[in-house]
């Protein structure tokens, strides 16, 4: 039997060892991630192997007089991406990412200061190499070197074996702590977090390489069957509106995983939204309107309020397509004299946020660096809203004017955590524990809001205001089926019925206007029309997908983004046609006309955000030959 050479792989282990050490040594030193448990902690632990196993298995595959000096060529590449990771996290406390090393305004912010930032001590994460070269030195000298040794086949399965397992183990373990983490692409601490620094990096390069190619093979071609489509669906505004918000600020807030079902309903005879109730009365209130997000969630309801584009079937376009050319609401109505801000409580890098919001032209950003947060005032995924509410005043008012504002709420998220002192109803008694703790959190976020609005009216800024509220997306997804048929008193929740759920509240208040109940079908994509028809801006020139929620031609349609669709009279859903008024299922015929447009409103819309069309538009051409026909 041939003697195994393992033991003469000394120095390439030893190589490996050193390295994955040293990036563990550097998350715990470097970076601030999170750890919550023991296993978040093991994930982190052996994240760097999996991938420097592979890495450098490719000396095993070079001749032999070649494999040391590759190893030293590897692990400078392995220890420069620490490295400069270290010093980018320093600054920007986020990661790297291919985009971010393109993105010249970021790198303004650096400027001179770049020697400043690189300490002495960051010369440390190439000690390695120094600690190789002396070993090698050594080892020469004793004749343990081990040159001239080929490393069996066997040998080399048994590492490639190693390192595929070592990966398994660690996909496995971050999967099931982070279900559906590489298609979510949640944030890239939490992507670091579980599959280290290292692959991070390359599944960026995936997911750029592949955003690249389907833009590169772009033209402007596509363009012009698609503004024929939207030319034809463009919709007059109503004349009464239109302009009603010029001057005046607008105050947008998403309202965390908000559904229709809980308003004007109670548990145990308490109101679950008493202040949303009394506020319909005095605003529009939409009832059918629906949400129509995708795998980016939050992030998705933000891209079809700004965009009136839809959110893609796969992945989170905030992190896709962040550095794509978009029209969006702050671009245009910056050209109209406003200012435009999102506020919200958390890391800035989540859901891609800082760099999408500097692609959507955002003028200022609050995340959770301008907020006090502490262990008091905060619950769950972070700042209370109430706390988020009263600490935001102060940053609108400094805001100039007008501005427009998106708030985005995060106490409603799942798993609906609330403190004692926070619970203003009670939890539902039903087998789910989601949906039993859902209405508290709900309750608490409806009293954040009625305390929001009168600080507003405190400080004077409530009748120069235009308030938006609409939910982001469901909080109670199909699982708590069985749950959600007893509290609608159901016998069981049908395809139908999970369709109608996806129904989020939006509530329009103008100061002056009295409240009304507008039951037209209608979704997040038509946000954006409306918005800047509100404002006084024409729309004949944009690009937007939906519709003026006031327009009296405002057709009753809306594709959600798994396809279903619904008018004002059927629900299309995983093949099956249904009677609105009924629920039942009907013959498909009915539902036939509309199959083609929401097949093409879904294909249009993705064909512009993954060939990034919007870089090829002249917004000065667009639907200019049906001025006089279609312009008020
Ligand atoms: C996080 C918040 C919640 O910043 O927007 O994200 P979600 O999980 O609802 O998309
Ligand atoms: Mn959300």
């Amino acid at each position: 039997m041939k003697k195994p050479t393992w033991f003469k792989m000394w120095p390439l282990f030893l190589t490996i060892f050193m390295l994955w050490i040293k990036t563990y040594i550097v998350y715990k030193t470097s970076f601030d991630i999170k750890i919550e448990n023991w296993k978040q902690e093991l994930i982190l632990f052996i994240n760097p192997l999996s991938f420097l196993l592979f890495f450098f298995g490719v000396t095993l595959s070079v001749k032999e007089k070649r494999r040391i000096p590759l190893m030293y060529t590897l692990t400078f590449i392995a220890s420069f991406i620490l490295f400069a990771n270290v010093v980018y996290y320093r600054f920007f406390n986020d990661f790297l990412t291919i985009p971010v090393l393109f993105q010249t305004s970021n790198m303004g912010d650096l400027g001179n200061s770049i020697t400043e930032l690189i300490t002495f001590g960051d010369l440390l994460i190439f000690s390695d190499l120094l600690i190789l070269w002396i070993a090698l030195k050594i080892a020469r000298r004793k004749e343990v070197i081990p040159t001239g040794i080929t490393i069996l086949k066997r040998d080399k399965m048994a590492y490639i074996l190693l390192a595929v397992t070592i990966t398994i183990v660690n996909l496995g373990l971050a999967e099931s702590e982070r279900p559906e983490l590489l298609t979510r692409t949640f944030d890239r601490e939490i992507l670091v977090k579980n599959i280290g620094t290292y692959n991070f990096h390359i599944y960026d390069a995936v997911l750029q390489s592949k955003s690249s190619a389907q833009r590169a093979l772009a033209d402007g071609s596509e363009l012009i069957e698609i503004e024929n489509y939207l030319k034809a669906n463009h919709r007059n505004p109503s004349e009464e509106l239109f302009g009603v918000a010029t001057g005046k600020n607008v105050i947008v807030v998403s309202m965390e995983s908000l559904q229709n079902f809980v308003i004007g309903e109670t548990i145990d005879g308490q109101e679950i939204t008493p202040f949303l109730n009394d506020f319909i009365g005095e605003s529009y209130y939409f009832d059918n309107f629906y949400h129509q997000t995708g795998q980016g969630k939050t992030s998705d309801s933000e891209f079809l309020l700004d965009n009136s584009l839809y959110p893609l079937g796969r992945g989170a376009v905030f992190f896709t397509h962040g550095t794509n050319e978009y029209k969006s609401t702050p671009e245009i109505i910056k050209e109209h004299g406003y200012y435009s801000s999102v506020l919200h409580a958390n890391n800035k890098s989540f859901w891609n946020r800082d760099i999408m919001y500097q692609s959507l032209g955002y003028d200022h950003f609050f995340e959770v660096n301008d907020y006090i947060v502490n262990d008091e005032n905060s619950v769950g995924w972070g700042l209370k809203d109430k706390d988020f509410f009263q600490q935001s005043v102060s940053h609108l008012k400094a805001l100039p004017e007008p501005y427009y504002a998106k708030f985005i709420t995060l106490t409603n998220h799942f798993p609906f955590e609330l403190g004692e002192e926070d619970k203003m109803i009670n939890e539902y008694t039903s087998n789910s524990r989601t949906l039993n703790r859902y209405f508290p959190t709900v309750r608490y976020m409806d009293d954040a809001i009625k305390d929001f609005v009168q600080r507003l009216k405190d400080e004077g800024m409530y009748d120069n205001s235009i308030i938006i509220l609409y939910g982001d997306h469901y909080g109670i997804s199909e699982n708590h089926n069985k749950a959600m048929a007893q509290f609608l008193g159901k016998d069981e929740i049908t395809p139908f019925d999970s369709v109608q759920l996806q129904r989020v509240p939006l509530i329009i208040h103008i100061p002056g206007h009295e409240g009304k109940t507008i039951s037209t079908t209608s979704a997040q994509i038509d946000l954006k029309p409306t918005i800047l028809h509100l404002m006084g801006i024409d729309t004949h020139n944009d690009v937007h997908f939906g519709a003026d929620l006031f327009s009296k031609d405002k057709l009753p349609f809306t594709v959600l983004r798994d396809g279903s669709f619904i008018t004002d009279k059927y629900v299309y859903t995983n093949n099956e046609c249904y009677d609105k008024s009924t629920g039942e299922v009907i013959d498909g015929s009915a539902c036939e006309p509309y199959m083609d447009k929401a097949k093409r409103e879904l294909e249009y819309s993705d064909k512009i955000v993954y060939g990034d069309l919007l870089r090829f538009y002249n917004g000065n051409n667009f639907q200019n030959d049906i001025k006089g026909v279609n312009n008020p």
